[in-house]
């Protein structure tokens, strides 16, 4: 039996990838913060038993390497899997050395903690689209330059490198999956298409009168994140550590996603979306689109869920909600 380290276990992938591996017979160890309340745990706890069963929590931070240190000690993993982070971009202006204490020297410290601990495990890094950012090219690549727009961005371009350059200097089975936006029932509810899967069903059953929203025009690249978990654990079973972009290919507004969401409860969007400043960020990403040709060329990775279908199952689970 496999053991797995994940950080950032209780956020949207930690949940997806645990289950992943789970069926998977891995032993996974999760890795959560101190809390006032577990309540946070929710996407781990509401797994099914059989999943649950499998999975130990443990106590650690990315800011606290010793932490890190002493479950590296006593579980030996196999692959560790750094999901862990700050990873609201919007959040990231308002707290920007946070963000980079966090996203970007917390997986330095983590990087450090596993060469101090001399464990052998193969590392995945949760990099990010948004290292690209005003990107000069279209579709997005592996070999497309980046060009970071927020504090959460720069920190994801430290800790890639960071990620490499422990590959080159250490010889460390280091990964890095450049993840285009990845969604789901279980995505934070102040990402925008969360929020408007619910507040959309909100305003379907008279509770609310409307929906504020930012930028609508913006483009993403949208997939299902119980996809993308998969690409993850494919590339630390790969021949060889490497990057790799894993997105659909396609990109729509949030303006669209709207649309499909509000046409799918019977209503007219455009009755009761409005665009409001507070919502708006000092520098916005105004269009991503992937190209994973690699991935699926050399891991057979393919998405699953289109568009359409991954907005109504998102509009779908929160009806169900209530
Ligand atoms: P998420 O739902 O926001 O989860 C973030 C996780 O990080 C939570 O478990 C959170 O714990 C944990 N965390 C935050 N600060 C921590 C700290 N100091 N020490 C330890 N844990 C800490 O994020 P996600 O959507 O699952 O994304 C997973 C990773 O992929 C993130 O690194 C994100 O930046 C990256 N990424 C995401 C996407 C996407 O579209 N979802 C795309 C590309 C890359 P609490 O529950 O205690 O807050
Ligand atoms: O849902 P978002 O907040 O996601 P964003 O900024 O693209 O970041 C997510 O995906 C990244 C991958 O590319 C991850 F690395 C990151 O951790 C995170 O998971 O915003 C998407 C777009 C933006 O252009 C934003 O300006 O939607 C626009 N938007 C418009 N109104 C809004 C809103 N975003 C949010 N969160 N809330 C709004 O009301």
């Amino acid at each position: 039996m496999k053991t797995a380290l994940i950080t950032g276990i209780t956020g949207q992938d930690g949940s997806y990838l645990s289950e992943f591996l789970a069926k998977k017979d891995y032993k996974v160890i999760g890795m959560v913060r101190r809390n006032s309340s577990v309540e946070n745990r929710g996407r781990i706890d509401n797994l099914p038993a059989d999943v649950r069963g499998k999975i130990v929590l443990e106590y650690g931070d990315l800011q606290d390497m010793q932490s890190m240190v002493r479950l590296l000690k006593q579980y030996a993993p196999d692959e560790v899997y750094n999901l862990a982070s700050q990873s609201h971009v919007k959040i990231s202006f308002e707290q920007p050395v946070l963000t980079a204490q966090v996203t970007a020297i917390g997986a330095l410290n983590l990087l450090e903690a596993i060469r101090i601990s001399d464990v052998n495990c193969k590392f995945y890094q949760a990099s990010s689209s948004e290292m690209f950012g005003k990107a000069e090219e279209s579709p997005q690549n592996e070999q497309t330059k980046f060009h970071p727009r927020s504090p959460y961005a720069i920190s994801k371009v430290f800790a890639h490198m960071a990620a490499i350059n422990y590959r080159e200097s250490y010889g460390m089975f280091n990964a890095c999956g450049i993840l285009f936006n990845h969604e789901s029932p279980r995505r934070g509810e102040n990402f925008v298409t969360r929020k408007i899967s619910i507040q959309a069903n909100r305003i379907k059953r008279g509770e609310a009168k409307e929906l504020l929203l930012g930028n609508l025009d913006a483009k993403r690249d949208w997939g299902f994140a119980g996809d993308y978990v998969e690409a993850m654990w494919m590339m630390l079973n790969h021949e060889k550590a490497d990057e790799f972009v894993i997105a659909t290919g396609q990109s729509h507004s949030v303006g669209e996603f709207c649309e499909i969401a509000f046409s799918h409860l019977g209503l007219n969007y455009k009755d009761y979306v409005k665009s409001d400043p507070k919502y708006m960020r000092p520098a916005d990403v105004n269009t991503l689109v992937g190209d994973a040709s690699k991935a699926k060329k050399e891991l057979g990775w393919e998405p699953k869920v289109s568009f359409e279908q991954l907005v109504k199952l998102m509009v779908d689970a929160d009806r169900a909600k209530n």
